[in-house]
């Protein structure tokens, strides 16, 4: 039967998500050696035009796919198989293939081998719903074993988890979340005991393991008789499975029913004597799971932006083709003035997570000098914590422009918000990143005085031109910031700690004002004037958000709700 009335709104498109990017391509031709952006433009470019089409197409017609749990086999036998879906099938082979993990690991590349791969993983994550968190944490153990320099666990592994062929390549799961929680992680229940063979089996539950699928993990678990707390566990390495169909004892006890990242298989296990091998010693667990951390945080930050970046191309194509009240959106001031703050948020959040990835580069390579490494070390909490809060607001107003459009299912917008959601939230929450960021400042704060001169260099580059005005601005920023600091170090510690968060902001943001700065000067000469106009939005928006409230408003505001007055003014 025919619809009754005339009228069916046109729905958003994509072009070639590489070619339609003027931020990622006017950052990658501003830093990265001519020579290499032509090699790299033609992998940019393919990885582009998939995500804006035929994964895209994809990832609308797998909407209602979810991941299954197969307990028992027809037989009783009990086999945990987790069944993935079409979109992740394909997600994976082409993330083999396009070496999403491998490229910063191949080396002809060097430092900017980072940047590749993040510019890839930029283009690829929002069509391919969350694949990147195996990805992340597949990077993330393959420099965590590297680092500690286990040659066997090496050999063994990191050819897998950088390999470009589809059926050699491994996913690493991170197993740290248990029941106690995900972000203490020192108070980890699960033990580690050496049976009489001399091998270490793991008892515990793991409560929130994404990549269950994957073949192996890096986990923590407290060796018999070690004392409590982060110190008191040991990083672990587990092979869930092997050839053969051989299985570790391990158990998955339910998928988590979750607000987003639906398509990760994020399950709840029980290690029952799981065999496992020590990856470096036998206590530090947490110190040496850090560099896990670090690049997953990294991922993180790459896949806000990317996912903020995405939510605008819908709304920017949607405004041009939606008419409301005589004229499309893309006429009407209000609208555009919102499209163009989101922006602004957008590439400052941008130019904010290369400079990390640039840094985290340069530091693998040893190229880094004493003050990007002290910079990296602050910048990695204040990256993924800032743009982690950016994009929630900006994916939230970017499908506010579609009306209750953006609000239905089938659209595939609402999956954009429930999606970004979870990116403040896991790899460390913005207030556990924010009380990292106060203990990455150092003793001396030297973290801090690293970002002022990183931010001054910025302003160097910016002198003469209209840009150097925002530049300076984002120093001044950072210098309040320092003063803020100086200030609650000499007062009251529970103070410090409760404006730890408008803190790490500040930075971020200030830092962001500074690197965007850097753009705007560079694309200034050459007649293109949107960074400097992104940048002055962003400044109006605000850089500070530094706290001074006292501490007892917050505790009665927080936690007392009686009706009654406790004493009568
Ligand atoms: C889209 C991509 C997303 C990726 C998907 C991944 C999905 C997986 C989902 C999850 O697994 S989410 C759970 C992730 N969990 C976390 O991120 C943990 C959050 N909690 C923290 O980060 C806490 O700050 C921490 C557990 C590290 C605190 O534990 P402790 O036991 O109090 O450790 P402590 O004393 O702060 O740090 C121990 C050592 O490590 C110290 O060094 P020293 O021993 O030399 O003093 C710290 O300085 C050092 N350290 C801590 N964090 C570090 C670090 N070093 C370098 N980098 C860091 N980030």
């Amino acid at each position: 039967m025919e619809a009754t009335g005339s009228f069916f709104q046109v729905p958003p498109s994509l072009g070639n998500q590489f070619d339609d990017d003027r931020v990622v391509r006017g950052y990658l031709e501003r830093v990265t050696p001519p020579e290499l952006r032509q090699n790299w433009e033609g992998e940019l470019r393919g990885l582009g035009e998939a995500s804006g089409g035929r994964l895209y197409r994809m990832q609308l017609e797998d909407r209602l796919q979810e991941p299954r749990l197969i307990p028992y086999d027809p037989w009783g036998k009990r086999i945990d198989q987790i069944e993935l879906t079409p979109l992740w099938k394909e997600a994976a082979r082409i993330a083999a293939t396009e070496g999403l993990v491998a490229t910063p690991y191949e080396g002809g590349l060097g430092a900017w081998g980072r940047v590749l791969q993040f510019a890839k993983v930029y283009l690829f994550h929002p069509s391919t719903d969350v694949y990147s968190c195996p990805l992340a944490m597949t990077d993330g153990a393959a420099r965590t074993l590297l680092t500690h320099g286990n040659q066997g666990l090496i050999d063994r592994a990191v050819p897998r988890l950088t390999s470009r062929d589809p059926e050699r390549m491994w996913t690493s799961g991170q197993w740290m979340t248990e029941r106690t929680g995900g972000s203490d992680v020192g108070i980890s229940e699960t033990r580690a005991v050496q049976d009489h063979e001399g091998n270490w089996r793991l008892h515990g539950t793991k409560w929130f393991t994404s990549a269950t699928t994957s073949p192996m993990a890096l986990t923590l678990a407290r060796p018999e008789g070690n004392p409590e707390g982060g110190r008191g566990l040991a990083l672990f390495y587990v092979q869930v499975s092997g050839e053969d169909g051989w299985r570790n004892r391990i158990l998955v006890n339910r998928l988590k029913d979750k607000l987003g990242t639906r398509k990760v298989p994020t399950a709840e296990l029980t290690l029952d004597g799981a065999l496992a091998q020590p990856v470096v010693g036998l206590t530090e667990g947490v110190r040496s799971i850090t560099p896990m951390l670090n690049v997953t945080r990294t991922w993180n930050a790459v896949c806000a932006i990317s996912a903020m970046r995405r939510s605008l191309a819908l709304a920017r194509s949607y405004a041009r083709r939606r008419v409301a009240f005589g004229a499309p959106l893309s006429d009407k001031p209000l609208h555009l003035e919102t499209l163009a703050g989101l922006q602004a948020e957008y590439e400052a959040g941008f130019h904010l997570t290369f400079f990390a990835v640039e840094l985290l580069g340069r530091a693998e390579h040893q190229e880094a000098t004493e003050t990007e490494l002290l910079c990296l070390r602050l910048l990695t909490p204040v990256v993924k914590a800032t743009t982690g809060k950016q994009v929630v607001s900006v994916v939230s107003e970017a499908i506010e422009c579609f009306g209750g459009a953006g609000y239905v299912e089938d659209t595939g917008l609402p999956l954009l918000l429930r999606d970004a959601q979870v990116l403040p939230i896991w790899e460390g929450t913005t207030n556990v990143l924010s009380l990292d960021a106060l203990r990455a400042l150092g003793k001396g704060g030297e973290g801090l005085i690293a970002f002022r001169e990183e931010a001054l260099r910025r302003t160097r580059a910016a002198a003469g031109t209209e840009a150097e005005e925002l530049a300076r601005r984002g120093v001044e920023g950072l210098e309040r910031a320092g003063a803020w600091l100086q200030r609650a170090r000499e007062g009251d510690p529970r103070a410090l700690e409760a404006g730890a968060r408008g803190f790490l902001l500040t930075v971020g943001r200030s830092m962001a004002l500074c690197l965007l700065a850097q753009q705007a000067a560079w694309s200034l000469q050459r007649g293109d004037r949107r960074p400097l106009l992104a940048g002055r939005r962003f400044l109006a928006h605000g850089l500070d958000r530094l706290g001074s409230q006292p501490l007892e408003e917050a505790a009665a505001l927080a936690l007392d709700e009686r009706a009654e007055v406790a004493s009568p003014a």
